[in-house]
């Protein structure tokens, strides 16, 4: 199914599903202040063959799990540029796993003080007691320097192993390293544990939950998507960056870990898909959508939102009768990201470090309410003769 979406023109999943530092949400992105130091860092710390490489070349290189066991050891920090959708942007760093803070070149001000998130990884299937105490000394050092860092733990490489014992090593973990912490008189600071494994889409999730909280504008694209959910008749919808299948935002609702699997797997069928057909320039073209019927009523919806950002919809088989309410809702849901991405770029170009403004949120929100509010004085027929005109 394809829209001719003349007034609200997006781009095709580009055929190089790679990261690149191009305008890639039909705005200038270069005149952002776009050197890296502005950008959030996320460094990727733990011991030795803890899986730090792999899970940065599985989520952002497209590595498939199998071949990470031919990953050599790193011996220098690796900093990679992630330069998505706006809202996606930031520096990973990946350290090898003997380094050590004692040593004289090891910059503590420089490293941790533009740190946004420290993802310390912890094998689990590996005796942790190492880990946990090069854990506690990194958290002490890097506290000290900014104490804006957030912490997040991956219990990392639990394929294989049992409901219970995974339970067990996260209870195990979360009670020593705050013991640890608080008998370094820092019981204040906020930790967040994830089970993870890159065989599964669990590393996914995980990092999607690490880059959120470095999104400003995270409460804003929530607000949007709790409006346009019961507007439309969905049960659940995932914004996502296409290109890593993190999910940027969703609705409030609890999420599902199979429901976060399934539609990982459309994004991945969709890109699949477009590339086989990219010769065929109409085969994808602006405002492409993709509809999965699944066998127990349920239905899969995927629009995309921009070159990079995708929605993906989960919704009863008989709520899709409404397809045009969905639809003409979809625009406007997609209206307000742009307004989002525009005052995000502005706000940025003009201060840099100053907060978004709240207000201009708060009138994005009241304004998608109207605008879809609209569509429940209207019938169903005349709804899709104007969709079909919108789109
Ligand atoms: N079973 C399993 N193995 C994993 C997982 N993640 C990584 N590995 C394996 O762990 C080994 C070490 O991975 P690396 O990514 O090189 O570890 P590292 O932390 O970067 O190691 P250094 O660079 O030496 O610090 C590799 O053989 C990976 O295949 C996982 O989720 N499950
Ligand atoms: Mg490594």
């Amino acid at each position: 199914m394809s829209y001719e979406d003349d007034d609200y023109p997006v781009d095709t999943f580009p055929k190089e599903y790679e990261y690149t530092a191009y305008d890639q949400d039909g705005l200038d992105v270069n005149a952002l202040p776009s050197n890296s130091e502005t950008k959030p860092r996320i460094l990727l710390m733990g011991l030795r063959r803890s899986g730090k490489s792999s899970i940065q070349k599985v989520v952002f290189h497209k590595m498939s799990p199998n071949e990470t066991l031919f990953l050599e050891s790193t011996s220098k920090i690796v900093k990679d540029d992630i330069n998505n959708s706006s809202f996606v942007q930031f520096q990973i760093w990946d350290f090898p796993g003997q380094i050590d803070f004692i040593e004289p070149t090891f910059d503590s001000d420089m490293i941790f003080g533009g740190c946004g998130a420290l993802v310390f990884v912890i094998d689990a299937k590996d005796d942790y007691n190492e880990a946990l105490t090069k854990f506690k000394n990194t958290v002490i050092k890097a506290y000290k320097v900014n104490p804006n860092i957030k912490f997040e733990v991956f219990i990392h490489k639990v394929d294989g192993i049992s409901d219970d014992s995974k339970m067990e090593s996260q209870r195990d973990i979360h009670q020593r390293t705050s013991d640890d912490l608080s008998e370094a008189g820092l019981n204040k600071i906020h930790l967040s544990f994830h089970l993870t494994s890159i065989y599964d889409h669990s590393i996914f999730e995980a990092f999607s939950k690490v880059v959120q909280k470095l999104i400003s504008q995270l409460p804003t694209l929530e607000n949007l998507l709790n409006i346009f959910i019961p507007n439309s008749g969905i049960e659940k919808a995932f914004l996502f960056d296409v290109v890593s299948k993190i999910y940027i935002a969703t609705d409030s609702s609890p999420v599902d870990m199979q429901a976060y699997e399934l539609c990982c797997d459309m994004i991945d069928m969709v890109i699949d898909l477009s590339s086989i057909y990219s010769s065929e320039e109409t085969a994808f073209d602006s405002g492409s959508s993709s509809l999965i019927k699944l066998n127990n009523n349920t239905i899969l919806y995927l629009r995309e939102v921009n070159k990079f950002l995708a929605l993906v919809c989960i919704l009863r088989e008989e709520n899709f009768n409404r397809q045009g309410v969905i639809d003409y809702n979809f625009i406007c849901f997609r209206d307000a990201i742009s307004q989002v991405f525009e005052l995000r770029m502005k706000s940025q170009k003009l201060a840099p470090l100053q907060e978004h403004n709240e207000q201009d949120d708060h009138d994005l929100e009241d304004n998608l309410v109207m605008a879809m509010g609209r569509t429940h004085l209207e019938d169903d027929n005349s709804m899709m003769s104007r969709t079909q005109k919108l789109t």
